[in-house]
């Protein structure tokens, strides 16, 4: 189940954190399709518990499996998943099979309106009750096996899933997706479910639906959030034969290269050479809606210039199943999504170059990312080629003839012949410009009958990468 099901010249899924359904229809109809995107992972989608300020992470605290949140409700869910099927966008639903919701004082009411009682385990929306549940204790030991998969994620109500009744639930919830045409989940908190259960599970699911294009007998795309960063007991190795697996390694290592804690010169050997998984195993990303909160190696929007160069990186080598985030701007772990009055999530909104303007990020809509899908798109099938590098940070590379990419991240600038494999012509650089009715808007290359151009990014340049590929000639 490691199959994302991409139409045949697509790639990318683009987590649309928090968006609302009608927003993500539209999206897929009017972006994410014409700009060949090829899936979208949504937020959790069945009902959950409403905290005070309704912070995002109030989704991650389930009620049961009816499918209202305050991203919408099934009908709206189901018209979005055709409408993005329509124009070849795939979705994939964050799904929360560990745990249902933390400790509540008294009588929670979610958002469809269902009662349930999570101090008593009581949640007679599903229905489930103390005995569907694995008794309660702390994780306190992460290199306890027992604890990481038996006692509570920060307190949320662990389910066992070795017993028939939560099985047969939770294969309902997701079938009934599958149903409604998804194309695959993410397994949210994969790492602490016992892996022979998770096989159970996902054996156990239905084919995707052909009635939404899926040819006959696909199985259901799985990405397990497993977070390893190398000596942990419970192991990426568990769960990656059973689907892939989000590589936090990736992300971890791409943010030092680009935050000039590791020269770019060691990107040469990236993938499986830094000790990430195989490629077809691994969900790969700059930054999740976890780690772009927390302080440390990991990149987000806040810095602009080294995430844009680290996001060509990563649309550009070929290693990995891509995700990109589009994030909401926050200021601290509980920042919830934009919202109104009445604590509605609000629709995006967009300036005449397309950005988003009230607070959603959208960092799927900068011209230095979506361009780099279109890369990608432009360069598949091809392997990498001609790599330079400066002994230090400047590096380049080629995508068979397809494509050409040069990144400068040390403070002098790059201004050389280099060696771009493309046939001669002159070609727009898809990071400072556009091709616009057959002329670049931005810097522009011209390549000679041996394959080199001139090739200038300047320390003080607004973006530290240059990307040129045959879908963008003049
Ligand atoms: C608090 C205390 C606990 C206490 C509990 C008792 O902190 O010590 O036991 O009360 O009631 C929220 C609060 C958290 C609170 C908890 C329960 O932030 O303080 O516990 O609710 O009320 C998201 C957020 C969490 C949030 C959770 C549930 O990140 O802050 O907790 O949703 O709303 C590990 C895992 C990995 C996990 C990662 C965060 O291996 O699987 O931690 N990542 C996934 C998701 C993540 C999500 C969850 C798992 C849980 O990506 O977004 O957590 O579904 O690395």
């Amino acid at each position: 189940q490691h199959n994302p099901h991409w139409w045949g010249n697509r790639n990318t899924i683009v987590h649309l954190f928090e968006w609302k359904w009608s927003d993500i229809a539209q999206e897929c109809e009017s972006f994410l399709g014409p700009r060949g995107f090829a899936g979208v992972q949504v937020s959790p989608v069945n009902e959950n518990i409403i905290s005070a300020g309704r912070p995002w992470w109030e989704r991650y605290q389930p009620i049961s499996y009816k499918l209202t949140t305050r991203s919408g409700n099934e009908e709206e869910f189901s018209d979005m998943v055709r409408r993005c099927n329509d124009v070849g966008v795939r979705i994939y639903v964050d799904v929360l099979l560990n745990h249902m919701s933390g400790d509540f004082d008294g009588v929670a009411v979610g958002t469809a309106g269902t009662e349930a009682e999570p101090r008593k385990k009581s949640f007679p929306g599903v229905p489930y009750t103390a005995q569907d549940f694995h008794p309660t204790c702390e994780i306190t030991d992460w290199s306890d096996r027992f604890q990481v998969q038996q006692c509570e994620l920060v307190g949320l109500k662990d389910l066992d899933q070795s017993s028939d009744w939560v099985r047969s639930k939770l294969i309902e919830f997701l079938d009934h997706l599958i149903e409604l045409g998804v194309a695959g989940f993410r397994v949210d908190a994969a790492k602490h479910m016992a892996s022979e259960d998770l096989e159970y599970i996902y054996s156990s699911l239905s084919n995707l639906n052909i009635d939404h294009g899926f040819p006959h007998n696909s199985r259901p795309f799985i990405f397990q959030e497993v977070i390893d960063h190398g000596h942990e007991t419970v192991s990426r190795d568990e769960y990656k034969d059973l689907g892939a697996v989000t590589e936090f390694r990736f992300s971890e290592e791409i943010g030092n290269a680009f935050r000039g804690n590791n020269a770019l010169k060691w990107l040469q050997s990236w993938g499986t050479g830094w000790g990430f998984l195989p490629s077809g195993q691994a969900l790969t990303f700059v930054d999740n809606h976890d780690n772009q909160r927390d302080a440390g190696a990991v990149l987000n929007y806040k810095s602009p210039r080294q995430y844009k160069m680290a996001t060509a990186f990563h649309l550009a080598y070929p290693y990995g199943i891509s995700r990109v985030m589009s994030s909401f701007a926050f200021d601290d772990h509980d920042t919830p999504p934009p919202q109104d009055a009445q604590e509605r999530i609000i629709s995006p909104e967009f300036d005449e170059d397309g950005a988003c303007v009230n607070g959603w990020i959208c960092e799927h809509r900068w011209r230095q990312i979506y361009a780099m899908v279109g890369f990608k798109n432009a360069v598949r099938d091809t392997e990498i080629t001609g790599w330079w590098d400066n002994g230090d940070n400047q590096i380049s590379f080629c995508r068979g003839n397809k494509g050409f990419l040069a990144f400068n991240n040390n403070l002098y600038d790059l201004s050389q012949d280099l060696n771009t494999c493309l046939p001669a012509g002159t070609y727009c650089d898809v990071i400072s410009g556009s091709l616009i009715d057959g002329s670049c808007t931005g810097k522009s290359v011209t390549v000679n009958e041996n394959g080199y151009g001139y090739i200038h990014i300047g320390s003080d340049d607004f973006d530290g990468v240059l990307a040129l590929h045959v879908d963008a000639k003049v």
